[in-house]
């Protein structure tokens, strides 16, 4: 009776094991030894001088990351937008199939995915910084006009997102980031754009749709508000426990002021707002995270070690992820957030790992 009793037991501990229990797991063990996990957006995919699309390349082994470390970024950001549509290449040019490759590789070396979708205003058929278009929030939600075309649209998502498997069929588990920067208004799901209870609503019919409808269970529910001056006021804008894993900040070291006063204000506001944030996610039970972070062009040599590191210094983010190395010939020079070979602050980079407690993907498997 009692073998069988621990065979059940058993049994039910195996059963009941989900795909997202390693990656909290992993996001638990590195918080409570005062580590960070480095996250690089598309990191895989391209960088600086080198394009895996453009070049049909599917070995997923460059990495402006590794070029300059030698190991892999722990954490790989991708991102949909477009994939919604139907697009094979999605809206910074990265084929579907290649996105899902290098999800699947990460994994399998050890690694942690995120992905954030930037999907088109499905009123006015423009770009997701399109402002127009009235209540799109409103007109996607059960009821309102768009509503259908809207499902078919996630549909696509959840499709895509269903196939990020291994090769043995085992789903990857995924923090998946939609709605990110909510509290901004450069989105069409943004503050300006949608009441508290629509943006609330349409979270959770999102979660709905991917985890009940479609039994995605290998989603950790990442919500990233941003810094801004109304921030005690975010969390109206919060599903609830039952929709969200991680709790993450979005902010950038800010390029639209002078050098002189961007990096004070970025210093100053970070530890502000992570310090909001880490008692928001204290009294959730979530785990915190910098879900977007980074200086566009790294034009301050030491901005690893002395600016970033100090901003963060204490607080129990899991991990941060900087933005994309894009190759694009005309934006390559100016639209990057990650070192690259022969690019700025690749000795300060490879410094604030040694000496931060930073880990790249040899630190967590
Ligand atoms: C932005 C920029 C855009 C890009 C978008 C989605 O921050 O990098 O060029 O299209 O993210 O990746």
């Amino acid at each position: 009776m009692k073998k069988l009793t621990i065979l059940a037991a058993l049994l039910m501990s195996v059963a009941c094991t989900h795909p997202t229990d390693q990656v909290l797991a992993t996001l638990k063990k590195a918080v409570a030894e005062g580590k960070v996990l480095y996250g690089h957006q598309d990191d895989l995919l391209y960088g600086h001088t080198w394009n895996a699309t453009l070049e049909d390349d599917h070995t997923m082994e460059r990495s402006d990351v590794k070029f300059v470390t030698g190991d892999y970024p722990a954490i790989l950001g991708l991102e949909l937008g477009d994939f919604e549509l139907g697009a094979q290449r999605n809206l910074d040019g990265n084929d579907i199939d290649l996105t899902r490759e290098a999800a699947v590789k990460h994994y399998l070396r050890g690694g942690i995915v995120t992905i954030s979708w930037h999907p088109n205003n499905p009123v006015t058929g423009g770009d997701a910084w399109d402002l127009t278009g009235g209540d799109v929030v409103a007109k996607l939600l059960p009821g309102g006009d768009l509503h259908d075309m809207w499902m078919e649209r996630m549909g696509r998502i959840g499709d895509f997102l269903e196939s990020i498997k291994t090769p043995d069929g085992k789903p990857i588990p995924i923090i998946w980031r939609p709605w990110h920067e909510h509290t901004g208004s450069w989105f069409w799901w943004g503050w300006d754009f949608c009441s508290a209870q629509e943006f609330n609503d349409f979270w959770v019919m999102t979660y709905d749709y991917m985890v009940r409808e479609r039994g995605l269970k290998n989603l950790l529910w990442a919500i990233s508000p941003n810094g801004v001056d109304f921030f005690e006021d975010w969390p109206q804008r919060y599903p609830g426990d039952k929709y969200v894993d991680i709790v993450g900040l979005d902010m950038y070291c800010p390029t639209w002021m002078p050098q002189e006063t961007a990096l004070p204000y970025y210093m100053e506001n970070m530890p502000l707002l992570l310090a909001s944030l880490e008692q928001f996610a204290k009294e959730h039970g979530k785990i915190l995270a910098l879900t977007e972070t980074g200086y566009e062009g790294l034009t301050w040599p030491t901005w690893w070690t002395e600016v970033l590191a100090p901003s963060i210094k204490g607080f129990p983010i899991a991990y941060l992820l900087t933005w994309r190395n894009t190759s694009e010939p005309d934006r390559r020079d100016v639209h990057f957030y990650a070192p690259f070979p022969g690019g700025p602050t690749e000795q300060d980079f490879c410094k604030w790992i040694n000496e931060n407690n930073i880990l790249l993907l040899n630190g967590i498997k």
